[in-house]
């Protein structure tokens, strides 16, 4: 059986595809497995500096949780299977790499769930997003009230999930939920010029900044700041950081190491 999810690996971009364009990349609990798994390579991978990710094909990044496997799950099973994506969106949303979402095609209730576990999401005018949840006679289940409340604001996620609405690029930019805005065609070149922008910075300046903003955004201000000042503390104890500053004083391109 082909694998439902890709990890490729080049120039220290990680890939990720999902890959299951029959049924328009929907999260089977197999590609949630397959997903899992991909992630904890990423984890463990020194080469791997940014990561993209994408469903496969011209028309869908991901069309939502699998319709015909929940069709027939017993309550207790979709606990089970609601928990096991939630823990994989979380692994997502917390790896240390920075996660860009190239938006290829529909990016429905759980393809918009796992979008929003990315840290940046592209996207094309023809794109297609939105939680169809409430017309299954169910409600987002992978974090989506969440999240996208977070993203957007309290009212607007609710407007989008209320009324299971699909927006478009355009639309989708201007409420915050993408980033930018590109040519079809160009999709996967900005990603990985995003990605190459990221990646001439220090790494653990860049894992380091994601974190305290990750994890700040959930804490009291006051806690979040303490955060943010003891992990700018420990960057003072890294190499790159000594070359970042001498590479600036001596007017030279710095060479990073990540150490
Ligand atoms: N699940 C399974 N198969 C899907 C699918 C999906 N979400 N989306 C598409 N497919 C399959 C179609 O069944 C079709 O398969 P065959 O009939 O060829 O075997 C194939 O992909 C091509 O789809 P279409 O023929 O429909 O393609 P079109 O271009 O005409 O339409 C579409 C594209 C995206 C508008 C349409 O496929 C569509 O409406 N798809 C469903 C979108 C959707 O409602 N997604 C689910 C959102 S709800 C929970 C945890 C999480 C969630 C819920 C509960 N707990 C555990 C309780 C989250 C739920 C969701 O994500």
């Amino acid at each position: 059986m082909n694998k439902t999810v890709l990890l490729d690996v080049k120039d220290h971009i990680g890939y990720i595809t999902i890959n299951r364009p029959e049924a328009l990349n929907a999260l089977s609990s197999q590609v949630l497995k397959d997903l899992n798994d991909v992630l904890e390579t990423v984890e463990q991978s020194d080469a791997i500096r940014v990561v993209i990710l994408t469903g496969a094909g011209e028309k869908s990044f991901v069309a939502g949780a699998d319709i015909k496997e929940m069709d027939t799950m017993t309550p207790t099973e979709a606990f089970e299977y609601m928990t096991y994506a939630n823990d994989t969106f979380s692994r997502l949303e917390h790896l240390r790499q920075p996660t860009i979402a190239a938006i290829n095609g529909y990016a429905l209730g759980g393809g918009m769930e796992l979008a929003l576990s990315t840290d940046i999401r592209l996207g094309h005018e023809k794109i297609l997003l939105g939680f169809p949840e409430v017309t299954l006679g169910i409600i987002p289940g992978f974090a989506g009230t969440q999240r996208m409340s977070r993203l957007i604001g309290v009212s607007k996620a609710k407007e989008l999930i209320f009324t299971a609405r699909n927006i478009k690029g355009a639309e989708a930019l201007e409420l915050g939920i993408i980033n930018r805005l590109v040519e079809a065609e160009n999709l996967l070149e900005e990603a990985e010029n995003l990605a190459k922008a990221i990646m001439k910075n220090a790494p653990l300046a860049v894992e380091k900044a994601k974190h305290v903003i990750s994890v700040g955004v959930e804490l009291p201000l006051q806690n979040a700041i303490r955060l943010e000042t003891e992990a700018e503390a420990l960057l003072f104890s890294t190499e790159d950081k000594v070359e970042g500053m001498r590479a600036f004083v001596e007017k030279r391109k710095a060479v990073f190491t990540r150490k």
